[in-house]
């Protein structure tokens, strides 16, 4: 079998997705989601001007020398544009595999380690009443794990909390990002009487989980792993920005509270340390920005070896092609820990067809061959492209901080 042509649809069905199509001499075709939120033309220019030219004529099936030829083979490595390029082929290409023998993706990489997938979904509200509010409706839905995200008093707008109804979305459209302020003071002081709040409610069996979205120094975040405590969380995720890791240490020696972390990571010597130092419980690296199942699959073997689960990012700025790919990942590995899922909005559910489905706080693979997933052109073009970024963050007084 060889690869004949690829090519790249963007489109916006409520939100920008990028997705590659990798067409093969045996009529059987392959998707890979390569969305970047806030940078997509960047993927589509990479994929189109550099990617796409190197595989024409290669057989899909060596996912492996393909992968190796693309990361070691440009010289350039790493990188978020580079690195979700090469994962969307590789996606494309696993799923011309389980198409052409007839089997989905998972029974390629392992076969079945689970019969379903525990997912989290994400509970917000501008206050501890509107967020109760949606814990609550969410454990009505089934969800057996809920992120819980609220708006702070006295800052204005906080990362998770959308202000109106409906689905939360960072990026905003328009041709520059939007600024929002931050507090850590006042997020500390109220975030452990929120959660007090919540496990008093709803009890002790459901998950809870928390994503402070880089925002915290290693001594403030150990303050707040220590306060948690009382209430298990699952996790509490991205508690600092992780490029000096050497820093978790100090959380850890703090604290109990589990801890997430990569889901800006993009190779797995972004969390070698991390893992092999025992410094985070769970790894949050997605397929889409982690390069690929390829390479997923030796970060999870990692894991592995250090007690550490994966927990793939999968917001809803990722097309239902990642999460499709995250999904036969986390059926086949053994520590496979819990799934992300936002939920899609009516138009991408138009526009993608999924063969996964969604019940009581598990996903469900169906046995479709590849990855399960198609595209819709038709009622992709209908839906065209504008740019949308991802806020910047600044400190009360104006110092440029992280979102
Ligand atoms: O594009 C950025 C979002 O995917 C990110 O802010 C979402 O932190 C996130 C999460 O945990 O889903
Ligand atoms: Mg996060």
């Amino acid at each position: 079998m060889k690869i004949t042509s690829a090519d790249v649809i963007v489109c916006s069905p409520g939100r920008n997705y990028v997705t590659i199509k990798i067409e093969t001499d045996k009529g059987i075709y392959g998707l890979g989601d390569a969305t970047l939120n806030g940078r997509e033309l960047s993927v589509v220019s990479y994929l189109r001007d550099h990617l796409i030219p190197c595989i024409l004529e290669r057989d899909p099936f060596d996912t492996e020398d393909i992968w190796h030829y693309l990361y070691r083979g440009v010289y350039w490595r790493r990188g978020a544009v580079n690195m979700t390029a090469i994962g969307a082929i590789d996606m494309a290409l696993w799923d011309i595999k389980g198409k052409a023998l007839g089997v989905p993706v998972y029974k390629l990489l392992g076969g079945k380690s689970r019969e379903r997938l525990l997912a989290y979904t994400h509970a917000q509200g501008i206050d501890t009443a509107e967020t109760m509010e949606a814990v609550a409706e969410k454990l009505e839905k089934g969800y057996k794990a809920v992120r819980v995200q609220s708006g702070v008093p006295g800052v204005e707008k906080v990362y998770g909390v959308s202000g109106e109804a409906g689905q939360y979305e960072p990026a905003v459209k328009g041709n520059k990002p939007v600024e929002e302020t931050w507090d850590t003071n006042k997020y500390l002081n109220y975030i452990p009487g929120l959660f007090s709040k919540v496990r008093e409610r709803f009890g002790e069996e459901v998950h809870l989980l928390h994503d402070s979205h880089h925002r915290l120094t290693p001594i403030e975040a150990a303050r707040l792993g220590k306060e948690l405590e009382p209430y298990h969380l699952f996790w509490l995720e991205d508690l600092i920005p992780a490029e000096n890791q050497e820093s978790l240490k100090i959380v850890r020696q703090h604290t109990t509270t589990p801890i997430a972390i990569g889901e800006v990571f993009n190779t797995i010597y972004d969390c070698q340390d991390l893992i092999s130092n025992g410094l985070v419980d769970y790894i949050r690296m997605t397929i889409a920005h982690g390069g690929g199942i390829t390479p997923m699959l030796k970060v999870a073997s990692l894991a592995a070896l250090h007690h550490v689960k994966t927990g793939c990012h999968g917001p809803s700025d990722l097309s239902p092609i990642n999460l499709a790919a995250c999904l036969h990942f986390g059926t086949a590995i053994n520590n496979f820990g819990i799934q992300e899922y936002m939920g899609y909005s009516d138009a991408t559910m138009e526009v993608f067809t999924v063969g996964y489905s969604f019940s009581r706080g598990y996903f469900n693979l169906m046995e479709t061959p590849g990855l399960g997933v198609d595209i819709n052109f038709k009622k992709a073009k209908q839906y065209e492209y504008g740019p949308a970024y991802l806020p910047v963050n600044r400190l009360e007084d104006g110092t440029l901080y992280n979102w």
